[in-house]
């Protein structure tokens, strides 16, 4: 199937939409249809699914990094286990999307070299050191509550294998949430160098918070097309509005500062107005210049290189039981 290139080079180059697919292809949609593998898609609907869906697979991948760092030296036992489990689930929805995103036509050895030749992007967020125990604790609560809101919003999208990924990921993220909240709460409410961990954290990440959501609905470059497919079902601007309209009440009830001082509840329209983002810092960390991307990508790179034997026994295992057909 793959040839030379992949599947969506081959109809970039070969195949003529007509218009009369496209058109079936969008009323289908429109009438909340899922497509699958095998269904006729527009190149430019499979390219841009690759793009999201491989980005959002080496995000969990490569978003288990920051909290991994904490597994040894976690504040006990039961915390140790708790973010074991909580990484392992991260690096599972990784597999999950990968498989998902193959099934378009690309493989996986590709997306992974993709990731580490810095060809294929992911998530801001992780291009940000974890300092503290407290840093682990805001990534768990607030960073998967910002990925549940996008995740349920775009489990209800057009695309099968995707959404149903993601219905099952939500639900373990909601199992991390809950765990980031309790760690952030027990904190919160410790001793007095417990809640400056806390808010110190809080006032590192919420930048980097802001930006997950991605660029401005007037700078996004695919919103407009990726919600015509419902690829994504709200735009970046409405989805990060929804994280503060659902967080904000229960950071501040913590007792912790939201480091914007522009922050405001608009009582009108009951929306928390907030400082527009760094864009330009935005570009500058997805695109290769944060303070952790190239340690990220070396630890990445040298798992691969160290994993390469178990990966070529596994092969190898498979082909001694395939079961001849003649
Ligand atoms: N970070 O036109 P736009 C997790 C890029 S992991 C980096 O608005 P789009 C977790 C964008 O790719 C969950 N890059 O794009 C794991 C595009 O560049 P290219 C991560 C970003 O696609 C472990 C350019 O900026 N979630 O929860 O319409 C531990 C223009 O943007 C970002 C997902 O991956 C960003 N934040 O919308 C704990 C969700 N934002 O490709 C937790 C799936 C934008 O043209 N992805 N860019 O070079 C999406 O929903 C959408 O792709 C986005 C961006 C909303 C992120």
């Amino acid at each position: 199937m793959y040839g030379g290139g992949y599947i969506f080079e081959e109809n970039g180059s070969g195949e003529i939409e007509d218009s009369v697919k496209l058109k079936e292809f969008e009323t289908r949609i429109s009438a909340g249809d899922k497509v699958e593998p095998t269904d006729w898609m527009p190149v430019e609907y499979r390219k841009q699914l690759i793009r999201m869906i491989e980005q959002h697979a080496h995000s969990e991948i490569i978003g288990a990094l920051p909290e991994g760092t904490w597994i040894t030296r976690a504040p006990g036992f039961r915390r140790k286990l708790a973010l074991m489990a909580k990484v392992q689930d991260e690096v599972g929805h990784a597999q999950l999307l990968y498989s998902a995103a193959e099934t378009l036509g690309k493989p996986r050895e590709m997306m992974i070299n993709d990731l580490i030749n810095g060809k294929s992007k992911y998530s801001n967020v992780f291009n940000y050191p974890a300092e503290t125990w407290a840093d682990t604790a805001i990534i768990a609560w607030l960073i998967d509550a910002g990925a549940i809101i996008n995740q349920v919003a775009n489990s209800k999208g057009s695309y099968g294998p995707y959404c149903r990924a993601l219905e099952r990921i939500c639900q373990e993220e909601s199992f991390h949430l809950k765990y980031g909240h309790d760690n952030v709460v027990f904190l919160a409410t410790g001793t007095r160098t417990q809640r400056e961990m806390v808010q110190g954290a809080l006032n590192r990440w919420w930048k980097p918070i802001m930006h997950f959501f991605g660029p401005s609905d007037k700078i996004s470059v695919h919103t407009e097309t990726m919600m015509k497919w419902k690829l994504k079902m709200a735009s970046n601007d409405e989805m990060r509005q929804k994280f503060l309209d659902m967080y904000v009440p229960k950071i501040r009830d913590l007792g912790l500062t939201i480091p914007d001082p522009a922050l405001r509840k608009n009582e009108q329209t009951c929306k928390w107005e907030y400082t527009e983002p760094d864009w330009e810092e935005f570009k500058r960390v997805i695109n290769g210049d944060g303070p952790c991307n190239k340690e990220r990508l070396a630890v990445r790179k040298k798992a691969e290189e160290k994993g390469a034997w178990v990966r070529r026994a596994l092969l190898r295992n498979s082909e001694q039981y395939v079961v001849p057909l003649s």
